[in-house]
């Protein structure tokens, strides 16, 4: 049987900190403001909270471009208000993660100022630098074609005072840091991670883990994309040659102090190559984000080029079961997540936030995913079933800050002009479905309150409160912490309810496992948990409508189930309140049997 450790059977709950509370009424999310909320977290039933950036950071892409490691981004607080904050945490029976961001750091870090200032700076070779490319009509062009991950341009910036490109997988202002030089490294190490594991962090969500390692003739990547010469380059620089050596090194520290990990693993669609970071055996890290259930429906040459929904159920079965494919017989993990700080609300994407269905959907969706193999993340506001910014106009584009999404827009207006409404308008209707912003929308606490109660404390103290860095969620007035708190029948109520279930009976929730009875099938998700060790003993049979109608379905027999008497099917758990009967299902009505 499968291994089991605390950290398997987890449920961690992703704090944004700019977005979560503010105590302080300045209109900016802080570190008292989570510290004040970790009561709401425990009894949620979380195991771990995980906190986005908090370090200090000109916050060109929301604190992922950190500028000092060992200080926190001032409207957050201080090293104090941290250090505080972790022994609450603890002090709940809570453990603590961090974002640990060294792929890249800010331009505006002491090393990158230093790397910059000269050729010869003694930090120089801390960054990838290296020289133009001339075309035969001599026209300066960059080392090769990689775009960056953020609008549509290159990978390399031109430093016009040293005459030298450097390397920025993200935006121009995070240079990529070169992992090749073992003294930067080493900086990194103690920085980064030692600083906060020696004042009480209990481990670290890995920041683009596979990027460090770069193929070192930084070769070309296909053309895709014929009408711009920047190309996604993903399956280039992921999983570069000398990954497992640095992370074998980066955990002789990590294991001092028992830290747990997980990693983000984009364009790593192959389950045997996940392994090689996350099998016991490896000793990498413990758990991994794949991306392919989040990237379901995003476009192929880039994120943004897609009409929304564009997928069929299938897609979205087959990605939830390649990820939990990866631990059928092996001795690795998984992670079950819909949503984080990147991604649009699973609701809006995966089912229908239209009013007459939303709880349902949201309802639904926390159904399955306590029913999925892995260790459980939450985002802040998926508990509450949040939503995506409407598209009736109460949210119009300029209210969209994220560097995401206004490169993109930006880069439409370019490309089309600025009066080419159709292309403005489909780039918008893309944005209004899966951009970052809909998940960094200021938490709102009360509807009641003003700006949906994101400053609560400090009205309620009689402060002037400002209006948050981002506007306010236009529904917060019907979907919000306060209206759900005393509120059975409410999403938060049965979130905390999934999160008891998938407890009780973690053994084939959380470790056991997965088959897709119907994988071809359009509206229902059928599935069942069997135990891993692969013998007799109890299933639970998993059906989900993913239709705004009402559908039949037929009970799967012995065979399919792996049984040797055909099933008695026990309701165990449903997303409509005393709902017993086999074979109908509401809209985006689920059920759990035994
Ligand atoms: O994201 C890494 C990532 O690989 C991308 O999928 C990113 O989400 C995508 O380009 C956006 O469309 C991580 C962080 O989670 C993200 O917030 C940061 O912006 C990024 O790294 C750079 O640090």
């Amino acid at each position: 049987p499968r291994e089991k450790q605390w950290w398997k059977q987890a449920v961690i709950y992703q704090i944004y900190p700019a977005s979560f509370c503010d105590s302080d009424g300045d209109g900016v999310g802080d570190l008292n403001g989570i510290t004040s909320k970790l009561d709401y977290i425990a009894d949620l039933g979380v195991d771990v909270i995980w906190i986005c950036p908090m370090y200090d950071s000109p916050q060109v892409d929301m604190g992922y471009d950190i500028s000092n490691y060992e200080d926190v981004y001032r409207p957050y607080g201080t090293v104090q208000d941290m250090e505080r904050l972790i022994k609450e945490t603890h002090a709940r029976g809570m453990k603590i993660m961090l974002d640990l961001v060294i792929n890249h750091t800010s331009d505006q870090h002491a090393w990158f100022k230093d790397s910059r200032a000269s050729k010869d700076s003694p930090k120089r070779d801390w960054y990838i630098w290296r020289p133009a490319k001339y075309s035969a009509s001599g026209e300066r062009l960059p080392p090769n074609n990689w775009r960056c991950n953020f609008g549509g341009g290159s990978a390399w910036e031109w430093d016009e005072a040293t005459q030298e490109y450097y390397l920025h997988l993200f935006a121009v202002e995070q240079p990529d840091v070169n992992w090749e030089n073992p003294e930067t490294r080493k900086a990194i190490y103690a920085s980064s991670m030692e600083f906060w594991l020696e004042r009480g962090a209990d481990g670290f969500r890995v920041d683009t883990v596979n990027m460090y390692s770069k193929p070192p003739t930084l070769p070309n990547a296909p053309v895709v994309d014929p009408s711009t010469p920047y190309q996604p380059a993903g399956m280039i620089y992921c999983n570069g040659p000398r990954m497992h050596e640095f992370l074998a090194e980066m955990n002789a520290v990590l294991e001092k102090y028992g830290a747990i990990t997980v990693g983000e693993l984009p364009c790593t669609p192959d389950t045997a190559r996940v392994l090689q970071y996350v099998s016991a055996k490896a000793k990498q890290l413990n758990m991994v984000f794949q991306f392919d259930i989040v990237d379901v429906g995003m476009g192929a040459t880039h994120k943004f080029a897609t009409p929304p929904r564009n997928f069929r159920l299938p897609d979205f079965k087959a990605a939830v079961d390649l990820t939990q494919a990866l631990i059928r017989g092996t001795d690795g993990w998984s992670t079950v997540f819909l949503e984080n700080h990147d991604q649009a609300r699973s609701v809006s994407r995966f089912a229908s936030d239209v009013p007459q269905h939303r709880v349902a959907s949201a309802r639904l969706l926390a159904l399955m995913q306590a029913c999925l193999s892995g260790t459980q993340y939450v985002y802040q506001g998926q508990e509450i079933g949040m939503v995506n910014l409407p598209a009736d106009g109460s949210y119009p584009i300029e209210n969209y800050l994220d560097i995401d999404s206004s490169l993109f827009y930006r880069m439409v207006q370019e490309r089309y002009g600025k009066d080419n409404q159709a292309e403005l308008d489909k780039a918008f209707a893309a944005i209004q479905y899966l951009a970052r912003d809909h998940a960094r929308v200021p938490i709102p606490w009360d509807g009641k309150g003003k700006y949906g109660g994101f400053s609560l404390a400090a009205e309620e103290a009689g402060k002037e409160v400002k209006e948050p860095w981002m506007k306010p969620h236009p529904l917060a007035g019907e979907i919000n912490v306060a209206s759900q708190l005393g509120d059975e029948e409410s999403v938060l109520a049965y979130w905390r309810k999934m999160l008891k279930f998938r407890r009780e009976h973690a053994d084939l929730l959380v470790y056991g496992d997965f088959v897709d009875l119907r994988p071809d099938d359009g509206d229902l998700f059928v599935f069942v948990k069997v135990p891993d060790h692969g013998g007799g003993g109890d299933r639970v049979l998993v059906v989900l409508n993913f239709t705004e109608g009402e559908k039949t379905w037929s009970a799967p027999n012995a065979k399919e189930l792996g049984l040797e008497r055909e099933p008695e099917l026990i309701p165990i758990m449903s997303t409509h309140k005393g709902k017993t009967e086999v074979g109908r299902l509401a809209p985006f009505e689920g059920n759990a049997y035994l």
